[in-house]
């Protein structure tokens, strides 16, 4: 623990068990090194990524063997596709008890492999605090990722630890090559560090100079947005919208993001979105160092773009619609705000208005992150209010992080997007077989789900909002109050 401490592990978010309860003992006697329970791992792992996307440094999750890093695995697929640098401390039986059939035998290792980057057992207590700094290193890389360490019980209680420094930081990566031909006809499509205001304002820079197009990545970890940065479109992750988006492209460039596919598969249509002879490169290393370098080069003496005034929304007072949700947020969001979107269909009126803020969406789609990610923002930074819309269907996977939000007292206002189904689903369902999308399964009524009960059950305020005036009036209600909020809005579905 005090090697996870000195390697610069400020948090580490837990739901331990019986095979935990040395490291559970040390964790609590390791000074700056803050434990947060969360009810369920999914939540850890979520809130561990949010802690580490907003402060760019690791945080540690306590897990309990193989069946509770099971639980926590969904987020860790979305920690790993953020490229979040959290660091998984995982407990497991005793090296002695390994083979004899107990309850909770499992093999911890193969089930960290998918989402980690790096994954070690503790096979002596002398080098568990070097593998504890091992991992941090691991996770923080570059490239940032999921560490996984598993420690066998008897290699915790055992004696013999010793504390290991800190490993130092891998060398950093060259800086970018350049592109063969940016024109008109080029799209930059930015992901990564690329989305935060320097890659924004490099590739801006660069945009206007040649004529190049600029788009970012469908699912960001974090973009920064509002005044003082250049507002910039989202590839749709809807692949018919991308695909018109793409339309007339000739050279894409990436910086920081991935060639743009289909999220899913669909009968006899092909994975990749690229316009067919479209020719692809990639900033390689430092991409926000390769766009600058590159903006300076083809953008000799232009200024950056005076930003698009965005008009102040008039909100009239109306029933309540996903649209009107954007619309109102973006009137009462504040400079410094953290907005957390796992919306799915709902977040497609996004940006809000002029506010500066950091957008997190959910770069892995594995649904529950909204919640616990928004837990992580609002430990990291605990001045900055954090708004988190949150789709209905998503919020029932981890709604426990509503407690972890209560019991740490969190700024954190959830709007609820209450439009009781799986929409996504439905909508897939038209496309790939011309089907009605509409199905009990895809069906979150009967009953009504009633959040402000749960969120009311979890120890956060809870208020039900159907028109515009009711939600700004609880909103504002909200960001004025310390601690956690909820607010359900009742919104038909955008089909
Ligand atoms: C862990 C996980 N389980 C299941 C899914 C499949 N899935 C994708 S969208 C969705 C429903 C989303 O519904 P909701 O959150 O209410 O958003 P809406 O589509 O209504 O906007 C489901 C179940 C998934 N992406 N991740």
């Amino acid at each position: 623990m005090a090697a996870l401490r000195d390697a610069g592990i400020r948090v580490c978010f837990a739901n331990p068990g019986t095979s935990e309860l040395h490291l559970v003992s040390a964790l609590e006697r390791t000074s700056d090194l803050r434990a947060v329970l969360c009810l369920f791992e999914g939540v850890a792992t979520g809130a561990a990524d949010g802690f580490a996307r907003m402060t760019g440094a690791p945080a540690a999750t306590l897990l309990h063997q193989g069946a509770g890093l099971a639980y926590g695995l969904a987020n860790l697929h979305n920690a790993a596709r953020a490229a979040s640098p959290v660091v998984n401390i995982i407990g497991d039986g005793a090296t002695t008890h390994r083979g004899l059939g107990a309850p909770l035998e499992s093999d911890v290792a193969a089930l960290a492999a998918p989402v980690s980057r790096w994954v070690r057992t503790v096979g002596d207590p002398s080098r568990a605090g070097a593998d504890a700094a091992g991992a941090v290193a691991a996770a923080t890389g570059p490239p940032a990722g999921v560490a996984t360490l598993i420690v066998p019980a008897d290699m915790a209680w055992s004696p013999g630890g010793r504390q290991a420094r800190p490993a130092s930081a891998g060398p950093r990566p060259l800086a970018a090559q350049e592109p063969s031909a940016i024109g008109p006809g080029t799209t930059l499509l930015l992901g990564g560090a690329a989305l935060r205001a320097r890659g924004l304002s490099a590739a801006d820079r660069l945009a206007q100079a040649t004529q190049a197009r600029i788009l970012a990545e469908p699912f960001p970890g974090r973009l920064e947005q509002g005044a003082g940065v250049p507002a910039i479109q989202r590839l749709s992750a809807d692949p018919d919208t991308a695909g018109r988006q793409l339309a007339g492209c000739r050279n894409l460039v990436l910086a920081g993001a991935v060639a743009p596919v289909r999220a899913f598969a669909e009968p006899d249509t092909a994975a990749g979105l690229t316009p067919a002879g479209c020719v692809v490169e990639r900033i390689d290393g430092d991409v926000v160092a390769g766009l600058e370098e590159l903006a300076s080069r083809l953008a000799l003496r232009q200024q950056a773009r005076p930003q698009r005034p965005i008009d102040p929304p008039a909100i009239a007072d109306a029933p309540l619609t996903a649209d009107g949700v954007a619309r109102v947020a973006g009137a009462v969001l504040l400079d410094g705000a953290i907005v957390v979107d796992e919306a799915n269909t709902c977040s497609a009126a996004l940006p809000l208005g002029t506010a500066r803020h950091d957008l997190l969406t959910n770069s892995g789609f594995a649904i529950g992150l909204g919640m616990p990610l928004a837990v992580g923002a609002a430990l990291a930074c605990p001045d900055r209010p954090v708004i988190c819309f949150q789709a209905d269907g998503s919020a029932m996977y981890t709604p426990s992080a509503l407690w972890t939000q209560a019991r740490e007292r969190l700024n954190i206002t959830t709007i609820v997007l209450a439009n009781r189904a799986y929409v996504i689903l439905r909508r897939a369902r038209r496309r790939v077989l011309g089907e009605a999308g509409t199905s009990a399964l895809f069906n979150l009524s009967n009953p009504d789900l009633d959040f402000v009960a749960l969120a009311t059950a979890m120890g956060v305020p809870g208020n039900r909002a159907a028109s515009t005036a009711e939600l700004a009036a609880r909103l504002r209600h909200a960001l004025a109050e310390p601690g956690p909020h909820l607010i359900e809005a009742v919104v038909p579905p955008c089909l």
